[in-house]
Formats: C-alpha cells, structure tokens, sequence
C-alpha cells in the first residue's frame, strides 16, 4: 500500500527501550513518531514452548538476567534499523517491513533479531493507524473488519508453562454455541470459575501456570479432560454443542525422531500410539481443535493424523508451520494440518504474517492469531485478527492482565462495531484440506 497521507506519516523518530514481559523477563517496546507528530507504540512477546525454525529472538547471553536482556536487540532498533527507516511512510507497511528484512536477510533474522524488527513493523502499524485516524484494526482492514474471532481461552495451563506438571500444554474452551463475542467470554468465565472451584474443593489449588490457567493437579493427562467436561457442566452448559474443548499439545515438547515421552503417565509412544490417543480422546470427549498433535519434525505423522481425523477436527500446526508461508505451502502439499497458528514473533514483520495468512486462506486453511507465553498489555494482536478477519484469537487463559488486556480490547471494539459485529463462530474452524 502506497501512502496515502502524504508526508504526514513520514517516520522521523525511532526509539526502543527496555520493558518487562508477564514472566519478569526484558523485552523490547518501540515508538515510531511521524512527521505529523502521530506516535505508535509496541512491545514484542516471547515464547516458551518455541518451534525450531521460529525467527530468533535475539538475547544478550551471558550471566546477567540469566542471558535474557535485550541490550543487542535495543542497540540494533536505535541505530541501524532507525536510520534506516527513517523518511519511510508508515502506512507503507510493505516497503518498510522490506527495508527491515533487507537489513537481516538470514532465515530466521538472526543477526538483527525478530525481537527488534517487529517492535518497530508493529509500532509503524499503530503510527500509520493513529495518521489516518482510525482504530488500527480498521486502518488494516477498512470497513469489512466486522469479523469478531471465536476466543480459545485456556483453562488449564500444562506442558512447558506449569513445570511440565502435565504433558499436554493448554487445555482450552471455545464457545461455539455463543452468539457474540461478549458471550463467548461471559461463557468462559463461568467455566473458568467453576473449574477453580472444583480444583479448591479437591484440595488441589496451586494458582496458575503462565498464561493464567489452573495450575494442573493430575494424574493422567485425560484426567484434565474430564475435570474440564465437568467444569463446563458445573457452569450449566452443553458439552460439545455450547462450550468445546480445544488443546495445544504443544508435542515437540516431549516428542522427537517419532518417539514421544509422557512423562507424567511413564510411557512412551510412537507416531501411531499418539494419534490413536489422541483418536480416543477425540471420541470420547467433546473435542473439536488440536494444536500440533504430533512433533515439527513428524509432517508426514501429521498428514496421516489429517486424513484420519481432520474431516471434522481442526488441525492446528504450530511448531510446525512457524507462521511461516514457505512452511504452510509445503504441509498443504501433503496435506498435513487445516489450520494455522499466527504469531508475528515467529517471522519478525507484520507483512510476512500476513503473508501466511493469505497463503493459508488460499490454501482452504484456517488460521488462528495467538499471542506467546510471556506477554505484555500489548494488544495488537487483537487488531491483526479483526482487521485481517482471520476468526479465531488464542491469547491464554482468563485470568493475569498482560491476557484481559487483549480480551477486553476484544469487547471494545465488538461494542464499537454495534450491529455490524458479527462473530465468527465454527465457520471459522479448520477442516480437513482434501475434503474441501
Ligand atoms: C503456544 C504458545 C502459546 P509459547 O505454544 O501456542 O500458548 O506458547 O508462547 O510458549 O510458544
Ligand atoms: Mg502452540
């Protein structure tokens, strides 16, 4: 997009610092000003449960902060990448997020570090919004950003968030029976609340994990499963019709070379034992989305996982795609997944995000925006999944603010929107790619 305010959203001031993310943990926030005196603020998050081939997010090393500063990365947005941007046109998001990867044309930005790109690509997006004064989900999606997402709002925190207490990462609800926004998330909070109840009154209340799900008190992963129907029951709604169940395996985690250790119930399976229990689970309990069942290195167990289960289940590929359009081109051609996580920080720039999600939307493929494990009150996810219309949001659980802040920027603009609002619903859901 050529700029269509003149010289008014020329960039003429960059600045990063240092903040803190939901861990504690040093990030980078930028501001980018324009020469009309427009500024756009961002802070990039951090993930824990990483895909290999996810963009890098450039740490200082060292003792200090146990290695995690971002002094490099700091020092790289307020030198190089300032000048050279400076003079772009903000709302020229194309040319400036070419200019960044021009800068660190490595695969996975390892010179520059995606921590630093997409602090100052989100930070442009919100000063060109703030030019053509209008909210950012609309500068990105004009009047069609009408689509509010189907919010995936975790319950229970495992895997890598919660000491590995569970193997299975995130157990989560839809609300596909809601009919706004507003009501998925009023939905949620019942369920959240009662599955709190029901972990107190078992004596089995440790807080919460990272993204503010229960911390999980289990024997077995399934276990998890039926204290999350018996939770949605509590809160007096239909299993499977009102509230679903959706988990992020997060199986790279515990699984590589095709073996998979789970280490909470002592055995270990191979690619076909996960997807036949996972096939079980699916049968058993209301399921109706599953994040990267199976290890990045396992497209192929991926694949044979779609074309047994995808017809009616959304296959969600997050390690295994990174956000990455080469990599969804690539599971497409062996039909692997119908679905794709987005996350910027995977890739560094706003546009090849986008990218992703237009390859994915031409592919038949789904797409769901999420936000990392260590998060801020940024909320800029929230306008990308509007604005670009992708239908589903996943920013962790119902509770630590650094996840209200994105929820309730979520209400706001479904309020905003008035009767033009229209939620997603299932419509917006993977199904398998060679049935369509
Ligand atoms: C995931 C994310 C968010 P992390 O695996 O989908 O839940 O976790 O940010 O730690 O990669
Ligand atoms: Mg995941």
């Amino acid at each position: 997009m050529r700029s269509a305010a003149g010289n008014a959203s020329e960039i003429r001031f960059v600045h990063a610092r240092r903040v803190w993310d939901s861990r504690g943990r040093p990030t980078v926030e930028a501001e980018v000003r324009t020469l009309s005196g427009a500024v756009g603020r961002a802070i990039v998050p951090a993930g824990a449960s990483r895909g290999t081939r996810e963009a890098i997010d450039l740490r200082d090393g060292g003792q200090r902060l146990g290695g995690l500063d971002v002094q490099g990365a700091l020092a790289h947005v307020n030198g190089e990448i300032a000048r050279a941007v400076m003079g772009l046109a903000a709302d020229d998001q194309l040319a400036l997020d070419e200019r960044l990867i021009e800068l660190d044309d490595t695969p996975n930005r390892s010179r520059l570090g995606a921590n630093s790109m997409l602090a100052v690509s989100m930070a442009a997006s919100h000063a060109a919004a703030a030019v053509h004064g209008v909210p950012l989900y609309q500068y990105l999606g004009g009047p069609d950003a009408v689509l509010l997402p189907v919010p995936q709002v975790q319950i229970f925190g495992g895997g890598a968030h919660a000491g590995r207490r569970t193997d299975v990462q995130d157990y989560m609800v839809v609300c596909p029976g809601a009919r706004t926004f507003a009501q998925a998330i009023e939905w949620t909070a019942e369920v959240y609340r009662h599955a709190g109840l029901m972990m107190q009154a078992r004596g089995a209340t440790f807080g919460v994990a990272d993204e503010g799900g229960w911390w999980p008190v289990f024997n077995t992963n399934e276990q998890a499963l039926e204290a999350l129907v018996a939770a949605i029951e509590r809160a007096r709604f239909v299993p499977g019709e009102q509230v679903a169940i959706a988990l992020d395996v997060a199986a790279s985690e515990f699984g590589k070379g095709g073996r998979y250790t789970l280490a909470l119930e002592r055995r270990e399976l191979d690619a076909d034992g996960m997807c036949e229990l996972l096939t079980r689970w699916i049968e058993k309990y209301p399921i109706v989305s599953i994040e990267d069942p199976l290890a990045e290195d396992d497209l192929e167990g991926f694949a044979r996982f779609t074309r047994a289960a995808g017809k009616s289940l959304q296959i969600v590929g997050d390690d295994l795609l990174v956000s990455s359009a080469a990599l969804l081109r690539q599971a497409a051609a062996r039909g692997a997944a119908n679905t794709v996580l987005l996350k910027p920080n995977q890739r560094g720039t706003l546009t090849e995000t986008r990218q992703c999600w237009q390859a994915a939307r031409s592919l038949g493929y789904a797409g769901i925006v999420s936000a990392r494990s260590g998060e801020t009150e940024d909320t800029t996810i929230v306008h990308l999944a509007i604005g670009w219309g992708v239908g589903q949001l996943k920013v962790g659980s119902f509770a630590r603010s650094e996840r209200m802040a994105k929820w309730n920027e979520a209400l706001r603009i479904e309020e905003r929107l008035g009767a033009r609002a229209r939620y997603a619903g299932m419509g917006a859901f993977g199904r398998n790619p060679m049935t369509r």
